[in-house]
């Protein structure tokens, strides 16, 4: 029944926005035609929703998550081929095992600090996709468990925008970051892609001083204690050949990129196969 009514929800907003579309077609036509820019969505978290659009239009979106904390969240957004749904992939997400092949990872902003803010750019196909958080709490469960999953419905649209050349290019493999050129100090556009057959993401982590990456790790395993760094931002899990541009505001400093993406192989986070680096940025 839960699917059936999905389907159905889903089925009246692609008509109701077919319908748009020819009353107002010139208008809607000359809308888009202007539009050169980016879309700016911009998604709240707090412990345990999401607050964001129900609907958005399709082509170049920068999300600007805004988190109440005083959790750590991310913005996960995820497609969903069509003839699939959001419950089922709540309900398959309750097995271990790689994520089904109708499920495209296409990434968005991860966490900034409690009360901080991140940004992601990415372009949106059209089609039905689930906002979820991945985070887990002290307790184990994840909060997509707890009540955070939205779904998300992006119209067909026409959009002239394109991304800017970015400052800078991360590449994720299978287990590696490559970053090129060097990241230096102020704020900088990152493009973050995905050319591995596994998802990765992107965790991104101001290192306090004296700090390295392998006390990050050791933090992660425990949470006991004051973290030796604070998240700001990156990217959430990207699919093989998706991208995110993330812009982040570098201080100079050490920096921690992390990956916790579980291994299709073994169900141990990335970090365990050496997805992890350290990085300085002058
Ligand atoms: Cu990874």
């Amino acid at each position: 029944m839960r699917n059936a009514s999905w389907t159905t929800l889903a089925s009246a907003a692609l008509l109701l926005s077919a319908a748009a579309c020819t009353t107002q077609g010139d208008a809607r036509e000359n809308a888009a035609a202007a539009r050169t820019t980016a879309n700016v969505v911009t998604i709240t978290a707090s412990d345990f929703s999401f607050q964001a659009p129900a609907s958005i239009p399709a082509g170049l979106t920068t999300i600007k998550l805004v988190n109440r904390g005083p959790e750590l969240h991310h913005v996960q957004l995820v497609k969903i081929a069509e003839g699939h749904t959001v419950q089922e992939l709540l309900a398959g997400m309750k097995h271990d095992g790689p994520p089904p092949a109708w499920v495209t990872f296409v990434g968005g902003p991860n966490t900034p600090v409690p009360g901080g803010r991140a940004q992601a750019t990415l372009d949106l196909a059209p089609g039905n996709y689930a906002i979820v958080c991945f985070i887990p709490s002290s307790d184990g469960v994840m909060h997509l468990a707890k009540g955070m999953v939205k779904p998300l419905t992006v119209t067909p649209a026409a959009s002239q925008a394109r991304a800017a050349a970015p400052d800078a290019r991360i590449t994720l493999r299978d287990y590696s970051y490559e970053i090129t050129p060097e990241i230096t100090a102020g704020k900088r556009t990152i493009r973050v892609g995905n050319a591995a057959a596994q998802p990765h993401e992107l965790i991104l982590v101001r290192l306090a001083s004296g700090k390295s990456a392998v006390d990050m790790l050791a933090w992660i395993e425990k949470m006991q204690g004051p973290p030796p760094g604070a998240p700001v931002g990156g990217t959430t899990f990207l699919s093989q050949g998706t991208s995110n541009d993330v812009t982040v505001d570098f201080e100079p400093g050490e920096y921690a990129l992390l990956c916790m993406v579980p291994d299709a192989g073994d169900g141990k986070p990335h970090v365990a196969h050496g997805m992890v680096r350290q990085i300085t940025v002058r």
